[in-house]
């Protein structure tokens, strides 16, 4: 009784120390015969965390935990769709869920299809218990992302994608939950910026140049830092080099050093 008991919680703990604990076998056989996850109730007891995939209570959907990397404790779960009878039966990922900071509240959650195709995500990026990003895909491609950048409840920032690249975000900046800045982006780049300016959802005035030209700048003054600073990393590596090979000179046979400065005496008087 007592052992049995035990056994699991032992594979718990092994689960993430060792990858090749009980965790990937189940993983990678997917026929966890020991249902590997009958619980949000942890190896102490009940700890809730807080799942986003829907499988509890579903008789034909089987939830895997495993530790992703950097996790001691199995951080990812799994829900697959039991599909067919018989010889048929198989298992479809349709959900999963990482706890991806390791406080044991899951924050990411995705969705796919039974073609494995994504549907969606959505993401707790604050780690604040609510759900502030949600992405949407099409035929497993990214479509849209909307944020809530300040953590408020609302979203303020919805981004749309054309074959996989960014076409257009749209903002709320002035917080009533509508758009007021729109950005048109051409193979992947800012083409031209419109702003609402009295609230009615349309385009009042487009900043073409001006926000052209403002990126164009920030991304110049980028470069140039970026320059600055490998220069001046470089400048000082070879300085720390210099400064070796004179230390290594100076320690060094002290005739060495002397013979290539003083040219040898020109015997010029030959007369
Ligand atoms: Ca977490
Ligand atoms: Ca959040
Ligand atoms: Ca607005």
């Amino acid at each position: 009784m007592n052992r049995a008991t035990r056994v699991p919680l032992v594979c718990l703990a092994l689960l993430g120390a060792t990858s090749a604990g009980c965790s990937s076998k189940d993983e990678t056989k997917f026929e966890p015969k020991t249902p590997t996850v009958k619980a949000t109730r942890n190896a102490q007891g009940a700890i809730d965390d807080r799942t986003l995939c829907d499988w509890k209570n579903k008789p034909d959907r089987e939830a895997s935990e495993t530790a992703g990397p950097g996790s001691i404790t199995p951080n990812v779960r799994r829900v697959y769709q039991v599909i067919g009878t018989g010889e048929d039966r198989h298992k479809v990922l349709i959900c999963r869920e990482i706890d991806t900071n390791f406080d044991g509240v899951k924050d990411v959650v995705r969705k796919y299809n039974d073609k494995g195709e994504s549907i969606s995500e959505e993401a707790d990026s604050n780690y604040d218990g609510k759900i502030d990003t949600w992405i949407t895909f099409v035929k497993g491609r990214l479509a849209e992302v909307k944020l809530d950048t300040n953590y408020d409840g609302n979203v303020d920032e919805w981004k749309y994608y054309s074959g996989g690249k960014l076409s257009r975000i749209t903002r709320d900046t002035n917080r009533d939950s509508k758009p007021d800045v729109w950005e048109i982006y051409r193979d992947g780049k800012l083409e031209r910026m419109g702003v609402d300016v009295d609230g009615d959802e349309h385009v009042d005035r487009w900043d073409h140049d001006n926000e052209l030209r403002r990126r164009f700048e920030d991304a110049e003054r980028k470069k140039e830092e970026e320059e600055a600073a490998a220069a001046a990393k470089k400048a000082a590596a070879e300085k720390d080099a210099a400064d070796k090979a004179n230390d290594a000179v100076d320690d060094g046979s002290s005739d060495a050093s002397a013979t290539p400065k003083s040219p040898p005496k020109t015997p010029k008087k030959k007369k």
